[in-house]
C-alpha cells in the first residue's frame, strides 16, 4: 500500500512531468520556427524522456495499489528571445525537478516508505545527466554566442541526439 503523502506527492510530480515535456515542445517548435532543426530534435527528445519520466512515476502508483489523479497541466510559454535563453530556461528547469524530486526522497524516508525511497533513486540519477546535458549545451552556446558557423555546427551536433528507452530496474 502506498503512503497517503507519498501518492500525493508522486501524483503532482506525474504533473510536472507532463508539464516539462510541454515545455520542451513548446521549444521544440520554437527552435523548429528559427529553422534549428538540430535543436528541434533536441527537444522533442527531451519530450519523450518528460513523458517516460511522468509513466514511469504514474506506474510505480499503480504497482504499489495507490490512487493516479492527473490534473490539468499548465500552459508553457511560447517566446524567447535566442537561443541560449531556451537553454538557460532548461538549465533552470531540471534544476526545479531535481530538488522537487529530493523533496520527495526525503518525505519517502521521513516516511519509511523505503520502497519509494529506493524508486526514487533512478530519478535523482537520471537527474545529474538532465542537469548536465542541459548544462552542456548551454556552455557552448555560450561560448560561441550561439552565432554562425559555431551555431550551425551545435545544430548538427544537436541533430544526432536520439532517444533510448531508459529501463527501471
Ligand atoms: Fe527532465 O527530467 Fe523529468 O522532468
Amino acid at each position: 500500500m502506498l503512503n497517503e503523502k507519498i501518492e500525493k506527492a508522486i501524483n503532482e510530480q506525474i504533473n510536472e512531468e507532463l508539464y516539462s515535456s510541454y515545455l520542451y515542445l513548446s521549444m521544440a517548435a520554437y527552435c523548429a520556427q528559427n529553422g534549428l532543426v538540430g535543436f528541434a530534435n533536441w527537444m522533442n527528445i527531451q519530450v519523450q524522456e518528460e513523458l517516460n519520466h511522468a509513466k514511469f512515476f504514474f506506474d510505480y502508483v499503480i504497482e504499489r495499489g495507490g490512487k493516479v489523479a492527473l490534473e490539468q497541466i499548465r500552459k508553457p510559454k511560447h517566446e524567447w528571445s535566442n537561443l541560449i535563453e531556451v537553454f538557460e530556461e532548461t538549465l533552470g528547469h531540471e534544476r526545479h525537478i531535481s530538488s522537487r524530486i529530493n523533496d520527495i526522497a526525503s518525505l519517502a524516508i521521513e516516511e519509511k516508505d523505503h520502497a519509494s525511497a529506493s524508486f526514487l533513486k533512478w530519478f535523482i540519477d537520471e537527474q545529474v545527466e538532465e542537469e548536465a546535458s542541459a548544462e552542456d549545451m548551454l556552455n557552448k552556446l555560450k561560448m560561441t554566442k550561439a552565432e554562425g558557423a559555431a551555431l550551425f555546427f551545435l545544430d548538427q551536433e544537436a541533430q544526432k541526439r536520439v532517444f533510448v528507452q531508459p529501463v527501471l530496474k
